[in-house]
């Protein structure tokens, strides 16, 4: 039972955090972290909601901050809670997809963005969990997921399922 649905999730405190990713028709803007949480993998762009932001508000600043783009358009598209083994704040992920924006994407302290086509997405430099969700919102098919980590490179369970709304 993952704590989602357990009632013992009262043991756990989670943190709000979003993820854009930014796609065209044959290609997806990938960042390189360059420190902090998942530095030296590819990844959409994203952080913590602050105090007082909406979700959505803290996406599309931390695309901008992260990026360099601009979007009006956001489509929510999936909710993924990560719970790590030893840790008692789930990290609570609105994932989001966008298909239009405006600027060039641009280095930023946290991030060195570049344009993958989409059969050549490098899972390998990714989260592992990447592999199992990313190809859904491809197909903007809406989703709820779970995933047990140890570590940061070990998915110890998963679940993911597909829903009409989210
Ligand atoms: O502010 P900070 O850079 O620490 O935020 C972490 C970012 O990483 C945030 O956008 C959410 C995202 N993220 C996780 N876990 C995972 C994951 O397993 N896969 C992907 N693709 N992104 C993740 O926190």
């Amino acid at each position: 039972m993952n704590p989602i649905e357990n009632p013992a999730q009262a043991m756990f405190t989670s943190k709000l955090l979003t993820l854009v990713m930014v796609v065209q028709p044959q290609r997806i803007l990938l960042g390189m972290k360059k420190r902090g949480f998942g530095a030296g993998r590819w990844n959409g762009f994203g952080g913590k909601v602050h105090q007082g932001e909406t979700i959505e508000d803290a996406a599309k600043r931390e695309l901008w901050e992260e990026s360099g783009l601009t979007t009006d358009t956001l489509q929510k598209i999936g909710n993924i809670k990560f719970e790590f083994v030893g840790s008692t704040e789930l990290l609570d992920v609105h994932i989001f997809r966008t298909d239009e924006f405006k600027g060039e994407p641009t280095e930023s302290e946290e991030m060195r963005p570049q344009w993958f086509p989409l059969d050549e997405i490098p899972y390998a430099g990714m989260w592992p969990d990447d592999d199992i969700w990313l190809p859904l919102l491809l197909q903007k098919k809406k989703f709820q997921a779970y995933f047990k980590f140890e570590g940061h490179d070990t998915i110890l369970d998963y679940n993911l399922e597909e829903v009409e709304d989210i």
